[in-house]
C-alpha cells in the first residue's frame, strides 16, 4: 500500500468557506499535508484530469463546475492514504455517506461533493504529478 494520495477541495467547498474546516478534518485524520497550492483549473485541466468519465452523461457538467472557481489541490500522505482518505470522504453521494465524513458534513449534491480522493495507488501518482513538481512534495517534515 502507497502512502501517498491526492485531494482537491473542490469550488463549492472553497466557496463556501469551508476550505478551513475540511484542513481540520484532513489533519485530525493524521494526514500530513505535503504540498498545497490555490488554482482555479481550467476547462483543459479538468477535462484531461476527468477524462476518464468523457462517456459519462454528467461529463460535461462535471467540467463546468471544477473550472467555475478556486479548487484547493492537495497531495497527502499517510499509511495506506489511499484507502484511509477514501474512508475519511465518504462515499461518492452525500446522501449515501456515513456520519462525519466530509461528504456527510460538507457535499451539497453528488456532483458539487466538496472533495475529491484518488482511486487507487496508481491513480494518486498520476494525479500528484499531473499538479505537482517532484520538488513541490515536502516529504520527511
Ligand atoms: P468519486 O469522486 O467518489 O471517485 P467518481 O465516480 O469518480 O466519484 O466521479 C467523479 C466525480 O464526478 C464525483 O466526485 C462527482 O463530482 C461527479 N459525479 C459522479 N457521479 C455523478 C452523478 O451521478 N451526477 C453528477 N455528478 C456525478
Ligand atoms: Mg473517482
Amino acid at each position: 500500500m502507497g502512502n501517498r494520495t491526492f485531494a482537491i477541495i473542490k469550488p463549492d467547498a472553497v466557496r463556501n468557506g469551508n476550505t478551513g474546516k475540511i484542513y481540520d478534518k484532513i489533519l485530525k485524520a493524521d494526514f500530513k499535508i505535503i504540498a498545497a497550492k490555490l488554482l482555479k483549473l481550467t476547462k483543459a485541466q479538468a477535462e484531461e484530469f476527468y477524462a476518464i468519465h468523457k462517456q459519462r452523461p454528467f461529463y460535461d457538467e462535471l467540467i463546468n463546475f471544477m473550472s467555475s472557481g478556486a479548487c484547493m489541490i492537495l497531495a497527502l500522505e499517510k499509511d495506506n492514504a489511499v484507502a484511509s482518505w477514501r474512508e475519511t470522504i465518504g462515499v461518492t453521494d452525500p446522501k449515501e455517506a456515513a456520519e462525519g465524513t466530509i461528504r456527510k458534513d460538507f457535499a451539497t449534491n453528488v456532483q458539487e461533493n466538496a472533495v475529491h480522493g484518488s482511486d487507487s495507488d496508481e491513480n494518486a501518482e498520476k494525479e500528484i504529478g499531473f499538479f505537482f513538481t517532484q520538488s513541490e512534495l515536502i516529504a520527511n517534515q
